[in-house]
């Protein structure tokens, strides 16, 4: 978990590598929909650009698509889900159904300014349809309202940790590996 440019997708990729796990991310599978122009990516195209979630039960809906695969069964890295109470209580559902244990929840934090400043980079050198600056800022809105405080309900069950994301890219993969080896303890 994390805002909006905290460096989720970034960091996903290295720890789904060292763990050998699939990095799952509910907004590069929206991406992948909306290139290949499915129905699914119209639809999510429409809540991408105004910077609003694409509704819970299309999500939660793909998400337990994708945890079916076969790719799944040594375990997986989800990237951008759950991001409302509602996808919370899905996903619980999924892994009581998976008989799947929630390893622990990370949340990279870092400054609105610095966000907005990287996503405005990325705008520049990918040109994603959601990097703009009153797009960002709405994003930013979206994530402190619905999905900021899920970090009380995954704190309560003792499986949260909180980790800065600011700094080098590599500084910030030793800072999880870090929280993951306390979480495993
Ligand atoms: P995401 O694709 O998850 O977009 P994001 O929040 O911007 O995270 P992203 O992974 O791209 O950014 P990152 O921090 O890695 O979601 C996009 C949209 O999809 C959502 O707004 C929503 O509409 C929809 N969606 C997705 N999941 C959903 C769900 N569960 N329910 C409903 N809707 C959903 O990287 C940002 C930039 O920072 C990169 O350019 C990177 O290079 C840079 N960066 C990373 N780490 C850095 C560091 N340490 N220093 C400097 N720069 C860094």
């Amino acid at each position: 978990m994390g805002p909006p440019g905290a460096g989720k997708g970034t960091q996903a990729a290295r720890i789904a590598d060292r763990y050998g796990v699939p990095p799952i991310s509910t907004g590069d599978i929206f991406r992948e929909n909306v290139a290949a122009g499915t129905p699914l990516g119209t639809l999510a195209d429409r809540y991408m650009r105004a910077g609003e979630y694409v509704p819970d039960d299309v999500t939660d809906a793909m998400v337990s698509d994708r945890l079916a695969q076969p790719d799944c069964r040594p375990g997986f890295l989800l990237d951008g889900y759950p991001r409302t109470l509602q996808q919370v209580k899905q996903l619980d559902a999924m892994l009581t159904d998976l008989d799947v244990r929630l390893d622990g929840v990370l949340v990279l934090t870092a400054g609105a300014d610095e966000l907005v400043q990287r996503l405005l980079d990325r705008a520049r050198a990918q040109g994603r349809a959601d990097d703009t600056e009153p797009v960002i800022r709405r994003r930013q809105a979206v994530y402190l309202q619905e999905t900021a405080p899920l970090t009380a309900e995954y704190a309560a069950r003792g499986v949260l940790a909180e980790v800065d994301g600011t700094g080098r890219v590599d500084h910030v993969t030793d800072r999880i590996h870090t929280a993951i080896s306390r979480l495993r303890r």
